[in-house]
């Protein structure tokens, strides 16, 4: 088999999610936000045994950075995915690889010893929101030690893209750092995510640090201001702060750096340091930032929102590592995302539909 073109890096985890017929009365109870993604405090531990005993819960493969290397998977042919990140010695680990096999991703696990275990995340659905409350476990037991093994280090020496999951920040920035730097200064392609707002918030330290190494930044509305509020700029407005993103240092000055704002059913914001001045498949055009208009998905064809996100970043990652345009790259990226929308959880439909 060839060796994958893209690599995946972040926390893996199993998500137990909560549909939103049921969902009111646990964002009460733990006093979670309808649409956040957080850290568990102690408060919210019980929240895992709590809703498996109580509530209906559906089991989905899920970390962020995770569904986007499933994503990228769907675009790409087989063999073009692997993943790295840190799982328990468990069943949700068997879990987890098992999806990532059928889906055609490789995972390239450091696995902890017994009795650590594979982290979850709590998603409590409330209409068209969901709220994502994450036990890391073995996920922020990674080490660097694991890009050295002879398995990994094959893997980022053949890969041309990186994807690193924003959330990965809360623990992982030398194993980030690491990654990047080699990927920017061999001239590849470095994509980061940013998230969740409490990144850019509360680690804008190691933000600010991987981001020089960054050629193509996806965020979205919420994690854009809180990386305005964080930055000293205000209430600026979204334009702003992707073309501010967009412009700040880069370590690999040869290409541009493409910074993309999702707003669920709204524009998709794309801004570039370098509009005219790309040699890439990445052109794009005298607008910038340039809007992409979401086409509309009526309220019926939703059942969740959880991992659409991800499936939009990760069906980009796949159109952009396949050669496609930067519009082409959206529109798959859009389609991804709104295919998620329908499925319960970060899933894609199957079997597979034609996207590119
Ligand atoms: C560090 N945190 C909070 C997290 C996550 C996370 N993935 C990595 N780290 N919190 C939630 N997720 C994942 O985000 C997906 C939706 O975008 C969930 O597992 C969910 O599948």
């Amino acid at each position: 088999m060839s060796s994958p073109i893209v690599v995946a890096f972040g926390n893996p985890l199993l998500d137990i999610q909560v549909a939103a017929d049921e969902g009111q009365k646990y964002l009460e109870k733990y006093d979670l936000k309808a649409n956040d993604a957080i850290l568990a405090e102690e408060k919210h531990m019980p929240i895992y045994d709590d809703i498996v005993a109580n509530a209906k819960v559906t089991y989905v493969a899920g970390g962020a950075a995770q569904n986007a290397a499933r994503a990228a998977a769907y675009v790409l042919p087989q063999g073009s995915v692997a993943y790295i990140g840190s799982v328990g010695d468990d069943d949700l680990k068997e879990t987890l690889q098992k999806v990532n096999d059928a889906e055609g991703v490789q995972s390239a696990y450091q696995v902890q010893p017994s009795p650590t275990k594979t982290g979850a995340c709590a998603v409590i659905c409330t209409n068209h929101d969901r709220s994502l409350c994450t036990t890391l476990r073995a996920a922020e037991m990674f080490t660097p030690s694991h890009l050295s093994t002879p398995e990994v280090a094959k893997l980022l020496t053949g890969a041309k893209y990186f994807y690193i999951g924003g959330f990965v920040l809360t623990h992982g920035v030398e194993s980030v750092l690491e990654i990047t730097k080699a990927a920017s200064s061999a001239g590849k392609t470095v994509v980061l995510n940013l998230s969740a707002p409490f990144i850019p918030q509360f680690f804008k330290v190691q933000l600010e640090q991987v981001l020089p190494h960054v050629d193509i930044l996806i965020g979205n509305e919420s994690e854009a201001a809180a990386y305005a509020q964080a930055a000293g700029m205000g209430d600026s407005a979204l334009p702003q702060i992707a073309s501010t993103l967009a412009s700040s240092t880069k370590s690999n000055a040869s290409r541009p750096r493409l910074v993309i704002i999702t707003q669920g059913s709204q524009s998709t914001l794309v801004a570039s340091s370098s509009p005219s001045n790309s040699s890439s498949n990445l052109k794009t055009s005298d607008e910038n930032p340039k809007t992409y208009p979401v086409p509309s998905l009526s309220s019926d064809k939703i059942i969740d929102t959880n991992g659409a996100g991800d499936m939009f970043a990760g069906g980009f990652l796949g159109a952009l590592a396949s050669g496609k345009s930067l519009d082409e790259c959206i529109e798959v990226g859009h389609r991804l995302g709104q295919m998620c929308c329908g499925q319960i959880g970060p899933k894609l439909a199957w079997p597979k539909q034609s996207v590119v």
